[in-house]
């Protein structure tokens, strides 16, 4: 159980820290535990369902962009904001516990964004994007992004009303990523995997990892590429067109 989400570790076992905790009792206070996180859940899909309409009546295209943290998530926005810059219009929320430094890498590339500060939270949800929205109010026809913090367990399970959520491994992580955080893959549209400049000095496995994920989610999409050297970007770059593309002709 995640203290600051609610998250179900997936394990029913009842586990006591004090060992001199031996009385008996009905449990009751895990069903209270299991309510209450099914409350958080459930308000926070109410709320991203709200965002969703915003999204679509704006003509909005919300990307979440999750993975652990260092994976490269801010490094391929810096990219893509510059690189697309003269052809889409772009927003960015930045989400960490602590600190403004995505922000302002975000800000040197002259695009609009705006930093959500968790705290203790180890993940942004609906509500706080809601907020973000009032604050911020993205143009139409723009692509937004929403760069989750840095987390392969709990953002899974918060539906912030994207459009699309794209999980981002880099090559230094381990190939066995995916079949450690199943829930992030399986909810994931578009799997990137970063970092391939480093591939001929670790031990990862570009076709062990493309297995594993595919395992967990056969639709998953999966593309490799290198903010560093800039191999395979324009891959993302017509992935990402196409989506506008999409948005645009429905
Ligand atoms: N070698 C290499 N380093 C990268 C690449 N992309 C990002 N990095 C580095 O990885 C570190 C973490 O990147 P960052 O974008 O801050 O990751 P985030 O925490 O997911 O936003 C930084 O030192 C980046 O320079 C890449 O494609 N190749
Ligand atoms: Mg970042």
């Amino acid at each position: 159980m995640c203290a600051t989400c609610g998250c179900d570790s997936g394990n029913n076992e009842h586990h006591h820290h004090n060992e001199n905790h031996d009385h008996n009792h009905d449990h009751s206070h895990e069903k209270k535990l299991i309510d209450v996180e099914k409350d958080v859940l459930y308000q926070n899909n109410l709320l991203a369902e709200k965002n969703r309409g915003y999204f679509e009546a704006k003509n909005i295209l919300a990307l979440n962009l999750v993975s652990s943290p260092g994976s490269g998530k801010t490094s391929l926005l810096e990219k893509t904001l510059v690189d697309l810059k003269n052809e889409l219009l772009f927003a960015v929320i930045e989400g960490d516990q602590q600190t403004t430094n995505d922000a302002d890498r975000i800000h040197a590339t002259g695009t609009k964004v705006t930093q959500i500060n968790t705290g203790k939270g180890c993940h942004l949800d609906s509500h706080m994007i809601l907020h973000a929205l009032q604050g911020m109010k993205p143009s139409e026809n723009s692509v937004l992004f929403i760069e989750n913090v840095g987390n392969l367990v709990c953002p899974a399970m918060f539906d912030l009303g994207e459009k699309e959520r794209v999980v981002i491994i880099s090559v230094t992580e381990g190939d066995d990523k995916p079949l450690k955080y199943p829930d992030m893959f399986y909810s994931s549209t578009l799997c990137i995997i970063n970092k391939i400049d480093l591939l001929p000095y670790v031990p990862f496995s570009l076709d062990k990892v493309k297995e594993n994920a595919k395992k967990i989610n056969p639709h998953l999409e999966i593309m490799e590429l290198s903010c560093t050297s800039g191999q395979g970007l324009q891959t993302w770059y017509n992935w990402l067109k196409s989506k506008v593309f999409i948005e645009e002709t429905v």
